[in-house]
């Protein structure tokens, strides 16, 4: 479909106001701008007389689950019996292998409604509103809500505020914009908490985390006259840390914070033969086209991709990737 912004927002709603099962759901390893839109848009989707439910192929980081008194957020069981629904909201996801195995549940005749900020949609849904100008998916659901009418309550507040703030790195990033910024204003005047958010979320670590962070800072690695940097994540430290989902989100932001360096990425050995691959970079480069490479995605200046190769052979893989793009 293509049609311009108001038209798309006013046909959203119209569908959500005829009511029926609608699924909500967002990316694998969901983060928190995935978190956040879904849990506000379950709060609008109810309002206008929808059954709505959260499933995501991962959990989430513990961290969101402040966001508290709130709809469960599931995570897919091949085992569960889910209800057949009407129609489905995909938020966050490009394409729809983003969604991973709660792609089973989009039945033929489920509709589908594709919201999304990334590049390189593949606008597979009957209305597809992607807008790569705005600076996180939470704004899209704010714009529902006013366009709809619908009251922004102070846990709304802050699932929409906890979805803009995570997704501009904390108003850091190149996407923050002026519309960012009112929209925040805003949802500080409905009860937004910035205190309670932003301890939820930067400063109530685990000590074990930590002590990772400490580890992976100290044992970082420079490369090409210090214009790029690693944080390597091998076996030893995950087994040594790592417990579950204890790992920390946002790691692979300290690879960019040393002074000098452009491009920086966070090194993951999941399996014998599987690393992760979290990519930055500043403004005048774009990672998203290495980790498009490994069949990952994301934006020009955060990206990740999973590389089938064990840890050494990733590592010199993106090394060589990253000084490609620094043209060295
Ligand atoms: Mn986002």
């Amino acid at each position: 479909m293509t049609a311009n912004r108001n038209s798309l927002i006013n046909s959203i709603i119209a569908r959500m106001k005829q009511g029926g099962k609608v699924l909500i759901v967002s990316h694998i390893s969901p983060d928190g701008d995935s978190i956040g839109s879904q849990l506000a848009l379950y709060a609008l989707v109810k309002r206008l007389g929808c059954d709505p439910m959260i499933i995501n192929h991962d959990s989430a980081f513990p961290k969101y689950a402040f966001l508290g008194k709130h709809p469960a957020v599931n995570v897919y069981d091949a085992g569960t019996v889910y209800p057949k629904f009407d129609f489905a909201v995909i938020l966050e996801s490009p394409d729809l292998d983003r969604i991973g195995n709660v792609h089973n549940l989009l039945l033929p005749d489920c509709e589908i409604i594709n919201i999304d900020h990334h590049r390189g949609n593949t606008l597979y849904g009957r209305i597809n509103w992607v807008d790569e100008s705005v600076a996180a998916v939470g704004i899209m659901v704010y714009e529902l809500f006013k366009a709809a009418d619908v009251h922004i309550d102070s846990d709304v507040a802050d699932e929409l505020f906890t979805a803009i703030l995570t997704d501009t790195g904390r108003f850091r990033f190149g996407s923050t914009n002026p519309q960012a910024m009112r929209v925040c204003a805003d949802l500080l005047e409905q009860g937004a908490s910035t205190k309670k958010i932003s301890d939820a979320l930067y400063a109530t670590y685990e000590s074990s985390q930590l002590r990772m962070l400490g580890e992976l800072l100290a044992k970082m690695e420079l490369y090409h006259d210090g214009r790029s940097c690693l944080l390597l994540s091998d076996k030893t430290i995950r087994d040594k840390y790592v417990n579950g989902s204890d790992e920390l989100e946002g790691l692979s932001e300290y690879s960019l914070y040393t002074k000098g360096v452009r491009i920086g990425a966070l090194l993951r050995e999941i399996e014998p033969t599987r690393t992760k691959v979290s990519l930055r970079c500043h403004e005048d480069y774009d990672v998203a086209a290495i980790a498009a490479v490994h069949g990952g995605g994301g934006h020009r200046n955060a990206a990740g991709c999973t590389v089938a190769l064990p840890f050494a052979q990733a590592k010199a893989r993106v090394l060589e990737q990253i000084r490609e793009a620094l043209e060295i």
